[in-house]
């Protein structure tokens, strides 16, 4: 009898010494800094980010597979390993991780200045300054490609006005990468904080990702030097390939978070008794947690396949759409599934399974839609790209 649905399909056994050394490491932070506080963050709609992003950096989780500049420099099955185990604690959690690591550091290691990575990428990995990344705006989510956000060249310095939206960290990042328009076509910016005519507003009564933190940007006459433009940037393919880093981490994250909500589910199920036996001997639900185990596991394989392809630097774009749609899709599926045979404790805070499902209503949304990463796979399938009419 096993009550580890993982163990059914002996995944530990594919993993080298070295990644399931980080993977405890990290599960063991997540259970006794973050499982305590998680729930109690989450109903306050509150997350400690200053601090935690500290001990993050101790961790060594931050940019953890970015090489040089006081990242760990960790192969990417350890990032991935690093992202489940942290949303399994919570979606927040990983979306912070997520965002200083694989957007805004992974953006200025891989499209920036040599002074500009020694000036941020050290204290972005340590955790004493926080970053976020903004592409969507109000008008274009999906479509980043319409965005409005302007830059234009005012002698030596660059002029940005605009607005982003829903942009994870924005009102407490020291740093923000900004995706804007130019005559040359798209280019990127590290805008500090405090600069004149930046502002950042959190957007409040989230239902979702509570334990993490929202917030539009406001661009108003921003005025850079050329040094603040990452240089490497040219065109709408660089924040793009700073989203194939992010999705990489969701498509393991989001399974962390089904693994905790069937995990729990299972722990109820054995206890909870009603006709006189405990609910898990119900074949009822014993199809449930079969169906869930099955789809777990698969997209556990399906993850750990593409991360060795990440590994070996041949991963494609439609490979990582792949893995995205279908852990999300499944992850939102099986924490559902938890919640009806939790049955009126699944409404509580109690159990993490519908702060988890909740969540993953914003994980099926960022960091590209279901429909999008369809569209992308259906693009692969067919060489018709379906985005516009
Ligand atoms: P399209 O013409 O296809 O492409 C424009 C250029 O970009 C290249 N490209 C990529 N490069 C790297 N990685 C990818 N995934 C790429 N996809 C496309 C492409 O080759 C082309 O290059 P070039 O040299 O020919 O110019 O662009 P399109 O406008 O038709 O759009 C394609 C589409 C719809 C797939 C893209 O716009 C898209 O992915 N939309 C979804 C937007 C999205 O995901 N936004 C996420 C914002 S960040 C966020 O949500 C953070 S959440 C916080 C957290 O992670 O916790
Ligand atoms: P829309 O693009 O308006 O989409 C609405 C619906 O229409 C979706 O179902 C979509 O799939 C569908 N749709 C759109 N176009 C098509 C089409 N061609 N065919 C079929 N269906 C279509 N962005 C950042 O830049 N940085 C961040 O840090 C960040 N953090 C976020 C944190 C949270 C909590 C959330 C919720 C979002 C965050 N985002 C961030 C924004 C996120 O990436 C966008 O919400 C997402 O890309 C979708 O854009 P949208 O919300 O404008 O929806």
């Amino acid at each position: 009898m096993t009550r580890q649905p993982l163990e059914l399909f002996a995944v530990d056994g594919l993993l080298q010494e070295e990644e399931a050394d980080i993977a405890r490491t990290v599960r063991r932070f997540v259970d006794d800094r973050l499982r305590p506080e998680i729930a109690g963050w989450f109903e306050a709609g509150t997350l400690p980010a200053r601090e935690l992003a500290k001990e993050f950096g101790a961790l060594g989780v931050l940019g953890m597979h970015l090489e040089g500049y006081g990242c760990a420099g960790t192969n990417a099955v350890s990032y991935g390993l690093a992202c489940a185990e942290l949303e399994a604690a919570d979606s927040g959690l990983r979306s912070f991780v997520s965002v200083q690591g694989s957007l805004s550091m992974y953006s200025v290691h891989r499209w920036g200045s040599e002074e500009q990575k020694q000036q941020w990428l050290p204290r972005l990995a340590a955790g004493e300054a926080i970053g976020c990344f903004g592409l969507t705006e109000p008008d274009f989510g999906s479509d980043p490609a319409g965005m409005r956000t302007t830059a234009r060249r005012d002698g030596s310095d660059w002029v940005l006005d605009g607005t982003k939206m829903w942009i994870t960290n924005g009102s407490i990042a020291d740093v923000a990468t900004v995706w804007a328009r130019t005559e040359e076509g798209i280019r990127g910016f590290l805008v500090p904080a405090g600069t004149p005519g930046f502002s950042a507003r959190s957007i409040p009564h989230k239902l979702s990702l509570r334990a993490s933190v929202t917030a539009e940007l406001v661009l108003d006459g921003v005025r850079l030097p050329d040094t603040a433009r990452l240089p490497l940037a040219t065109g709408l393919g660089a924040p793009l390939s700073c989203l194939n880093e992010a999705r990489f981490g969701i498509v393991f994250g989001a399974l962390g978070a089904a693994r905790d909500c069937l995990a729990a589910t299972l722990d109820h199920a054995v206890t909870r008794v009603q006709f006189d036996r405990p609910i898990a001997g119900f074949q009822l639900t014993q199809q449930k947690l079969a169906d869930m185990t099955l789809e777990l596991g698969k997209g556990w394989l399906l993850a750990l396949h593409l991360g060795r392809l990440k590994d070996a630097g041949t991963i494609r774009p439609e490979q990582v759409s792949l893995g995205k749609l279908n852990s999300v899709r499944e992850a939102i599926a099986i924490a559902r599934e938890c919640r009806t045979i939790l049955g009126g404790s699944g409404i509580t805070l109690e159990y993490p399974v519908l702060r988890h499902a909740n969540n993953l209503e914003s994980v099926l949304t960022y960091e590209g839609t279901s429909e999008m990463h369809a569209l992308v796979i259906g693009q692969a399938l067919t060489g018709l790209a379906a985005f516009r009419g």
